[in-house]
């Protein structure tokens, strides 16, 4: 089957959102509302491995501050939640985090060879147009097929329903397609779903087990700053380029 699409993950992979983005709202909005909860890098990092704010929020709880109570606890933490979204998406339009090496040279290249472009995420809708709109311009919004977000699966990842929703939708076999992720939960997922994956880590994730990954890198590269393989198969390639893409797609699905 010829390759015929793009599946990117957003958080940590698209951008490193989470340390000046993510974490910063989640702090901000616990000081507006009065809370004397402060979550440190340290903490974010462990944290991390629950996807989804709102069930972080609730882990948090849990490990952290068990004594805490509230008689409704899930519409307290949602409220939360919801400020939090307002403060991330404040502070993308105050351009807080640009795109990670090559993502926009590799949307180009994309587009102009005519593949479908999608995004398979856990984090809320407005979190992903905030993004785009803001490091890409409102008008790429519309580059995506199908932008899988949220809350529209019931199983956040790293069960497969994000991106056996967005193969549905776009009416793709996971042999069309190839996904990039930057986290062990990310690749789960995309696994699950029969999809075969390119991961460039970060902070949080450089430490993460990726079996069945395409090949492991610590970005996607460009022309003047040529990526690191971390694991997979030795390439002359510099960068993810169509061609290295192409050779991937045909070796390995
Ligand atoms: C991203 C997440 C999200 C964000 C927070 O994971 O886990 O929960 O950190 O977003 P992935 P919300 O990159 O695997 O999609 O607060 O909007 O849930
Ligand atoms: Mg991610």
């Amino acid at each position: 089957m010829a390759l015929e699409a793009l599946i990117f993950d957003v958080d940590g992979t698209l951008a490193n959102t989470e340390r000046d983005g993510h974490l910063k709202a989640f702090n901000l909005a616990f000081e507006e509302l009065g809370l004397d909860w402060y979550w440190s890098n340290k903490i974010y990092h462990e944290l991390l491995n629950v996807t989804g704010g709102q069930l972080r929020i609730k882990y948090y709880l849990k490990k952290y501050n068990p004594t805490f109570k509230h008689q409704h606890l899930d519409d307290f933490v949602a409220s939360i939640h919801q400020l939090k979204t307002k403060t991330y998406v404040r502070l993308m339009n105050q351009g807080a985090v640009p795109l990670r090496t090559g993502v926009k040279r590799l949307f180009n290249e994309a587009r102009k060879a005519n593949l479908r472009l999608a995004i398979a995420t856990t984090t809320t809708p407005a979190n992903v147009d905030a993004l785009i709109a803001n490091t890409l311009g409102a008008e790429a919004l519309d580059w995506f097929e199908v932008i899988g977000a949220g809350n529209i699966v019931p199983k956040l990842k790293p069960a497969g329903d994000i991106y056996t929703y967005v193969l549905k939708q776009m009416n793709l076999d996971p042999a069309q397609c190839l996904t990039f992720e930057d986290s062990h939960n990310g690749i789960i997922s995309a696994t699950e779903a029969g999809l075969k994956t390119i991961i460039t880590v970060n902070e949080y994730t450089d430490k993460h087990e990726f079996d069945g990954a395409l090949i492991v890198l610590d970005h996607l590269g460009d022309k003047d700053k040529p990526f690191n393989l971390i694991k997979g198969d030795a390439t002359n390639a510099t960068c993810v380029d169509m061609a290295y893409l192409r050779e991937l797609h045909a070796t390995h699905c």
